[in-house]
Formats: structure tokens, C-alpha cells, sequence
């Protein structure tokens, strides 16, 4: 009987480092064929775009990478890590808001230029969401962990447990519980989630998104940024999207996977991420919404570098970096 269990054991265990040995070739396999388009550079411009103020100095870690012929994927990685690390950022990573039980959890994901996934959700006591949502694309044959199962991943990876609740976001925490009043405030303070797009030099596309999503909101709640098609969406052939604002409203349209089939169509991305605001905006109206209440913004990059962006209402803005400096713009938007 034991040795029948040891055996079940032992196969288990060689079942798990075939399949693991099997990821790392799939791995490889992917650098070798971003080695091969590295020999095949083919003069591409670089540029990233990214959502808010914050993307300003996230473009500025990527475009590190992008402007040393790096790999697009390396260079979102990056960018989105400076406001997951900083604790002054209170929307994304580390000293993001809290949920209304006080605990900080965290939604990412990221898509490279073979359509290879991961993301995370609902991800607590690790500062960067984007790197484990990178392991789970590189590590596992998965493409989404949640909750417990995304600490357990982390903690297997090396990833360290830390507390991510910092003061400021505690006491305010401590002060919306006197009224635990909810209503989801998006686009208020200019600092909601991070979406990054970036076309490196040998033409290729990749993104991330990681937020702390909305503050106070229920626990497990997860919103539009972690998942594929909703919060983010990159076609290497077409281009790529990413949003920010209320999550509920960009997965009711699947909404970067609609940007993208529209610039698919022929659409430049100002007028998809036009297109898609103007179904959130028919969807609310046919739902007899308010409007005011709702916040969207997204921003899109095609295969030639042009980029565009569009929002239901005023107050959102992006960060543009390319071979012409970082600058932070205005988005254009619906309710005028
Ligand atoms: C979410 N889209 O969790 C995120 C939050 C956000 O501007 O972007 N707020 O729904």
C-alpha cells in the first residue's frame, strides 16, 4: 500500500517536472524567436504610452529599455513597477488602497508579441503584481491565478510576503469606515491604474496593467485590469490597447479586445478608443445610468506607432514617450 503511494507520489512528481521542463522549453523557444527577430531589426521607432500622470515616469524606465533596442515586454515590466513600488501611489501596487476589510489586493496582467498571457488577481502581500502575473505567462501552463493560489505561486517563485498597507491608506481606510459609504471614485485624484503599450525597435508590440483597483470595494472584487481583453489587449499584427476607470463598464464591452478589432478594421486608435467609449456609452444609456458616474479612458498603439486615446468624461490623461521626449496629455472625452 505505501509503496503504492509512493509510487502515485514519485509519478505525480515526475508528471510535474516534465510539465515544468516542458514551460522552460516553451520559454526558450520564445527568446530564441525574439533572438531570431533581433537579427531582423528592422528599424522600427520606438514608443510607449501609458495611462496617467504616474505613466510619465514609468515611460521613463521603459523607454530605458526601448532606446537600447530592448524587447517591448522588458520595458513594460519595468514601467509599470516605479508607481506598483512606490508608496506614494495609492492605486497601484504597494500602498494602494485598500478593500473594505482593509486588505490591499491586486489585479495585473501582461501580453507580449506571441500572444503569450498572465496575469494575476485579487493578489495580496506581494509589491509587484506585474512580475507574478509575468511568472505565471513563463512559469506555468496557466494564464490566470487568483486569491490564495496567486501568494502560494509567488511565494514559490521567491517573490517576498510584505505588508503593503501604508499608513496614509490605513487611516483614510479607517476614516471611510465611519460612513463605509460605497461608491467607486474613479479619475478624482488623476491616480487610478497603470496600463502601459509600447512598439519596440524590431516592430514589436507588448503591454501590462496593474492597479490596486477600486478602493473599498468588496472583498475579492475583481476588476476589468487583469484580465485579457478587458484591461489589456496586444495583437502583434494590429496593435494594442489598455484602460483605466470603472472595470465593470470595460468588461461588459471587453473593452481593449474591441480597440484592437476595430483598428483590425482599418480604425486609427483615436477613433476605436472613440468607438469603444461610445458603447459604454449607449450600454449605460440603454441601462438608465447616469453617465456622470462613470469614468473610462482608454489608450491605443498600432504597429506603425500611431497612438490615440478618448474617455467618457474630462480628467483623464496619458504619458507619451518617444524618439521626441515623455510628455503628459489631455485626453479628449464624450460628456463635453
Ligand atoms: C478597476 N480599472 O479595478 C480599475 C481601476 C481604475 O481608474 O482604473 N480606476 O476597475
Amino acid at each position: 500500500m505505501s509503496n503504492r503511494r509512493n509510487f502515485i507520489k514519485t509519478s505525480a512528481l515526475a508528471t510535474v517536472a516534465v510539465a515544468l521542463n516542458s514551460f522552460t522549453s516553451k520559454e526558450e523557444e520564445s527568446t530564441s524567436t525574439f533572438g531570431k527577430q533581433k537579427a531582423e531589426q528592422n528599424g522600427t521607432k520606438p514608443i510607449v504610452i501609458s495611462t496617467w500622470n504616474f505613466g510619465v515616469k514609468a515611460n521613463g524606465a521603459a523607454w530605458e529599455i526601448l532606446k537600447n533596442n530592448g524587447r517591448a515586454l522588458d520595458a513594460v515590466e519595468a514601467g509599470v513597477k516605479i508607481p506598483e513600488g512606490d508608496p506614494a501611489e495609492r492605486s497601484v501596487g504597494y500602498g494602494g488602497r485598500p478593500d473594505r476589510d482593509g486588505r490591499v489586493t491586486l489585479d495585473a496582467c501582461i501580453m507580449d508579441e506571441f500572444s503569450n498571457i498572465g496575469s494575476v488577481a485579487c493578489l495580496e502581500h506581494i509589491k509587484h503584481p506585474i512580475a507574478v502575473a509575468r511568472a505565471v505567462m513563463e512559469k506555468t501552463p496557466h494564464v490566470m491565478l487568483v486569491g490564495d493560489g496567486a501568494l502560494q505561486f509567488a511565494l514559490s517563485q521567491g517573490f517576498k510576503k510584505e505588508n503593503l498597507l501604508v499608513e496614509a491608506s490605513e487611516k483614510e481606510w479607517k476614516e471611510w469606515l465611519k460612513t463605509s459609504q460605497y461608491k467607486p471614485i474613479a479619475n478624482i485624484e488623476n491616480h487610478d491604474t497603470i496600463g502601459m503599450i509600447a512598439l519596440d525597435s524590431f516592430g514589436n508590440l507588448s503591454g501590462a496593467c496593474t492597479t490596486s483597483g477600486m478602493a473599498y470595494k468588496m472583498h475579492g472584487r475583481v476588476g476589468d485590469s487583469p484580465i485579457i481583453g478587458a484591461g489589456l489587449y496586444v495583437d502583434n499584427e494590429i496593435g494594442a490597447a489598455t484602460a483605466t476607470g470603472h472595470g465593470e463598464e470595460v468588461i461588459r464591452i471587453a473593452g481593449c479586445h474591441l480597440v484592437v478589432e476595430l483598428m483590425r478594421q482599418g480604425k486609427s486608435p483615436q477613433k476605436a478608443c472613440e468607438e469603444a467609449v461610445s458603447r459604454i456609452v449607449k450600454l449605460t444609456q440603454n441601462r438608465n445610468k447616469n453617465l456622470k458616474d462613470i469614468q473610462v479612458g482608454f489608450i491605443a498603439l498600432n504597429k506603425k506607432g500611431e497612438y490615440g486615446a478618448y474617455c467618457v468624461q474630462s480628467g483623464f490623461n496619458f504619458a507619451v514617450n518617444d524618439t521626441n521626449g515623455n510628455t503628459l496629455v489631455d485626453a479628449d472625452y464624450f460628456l463635453k
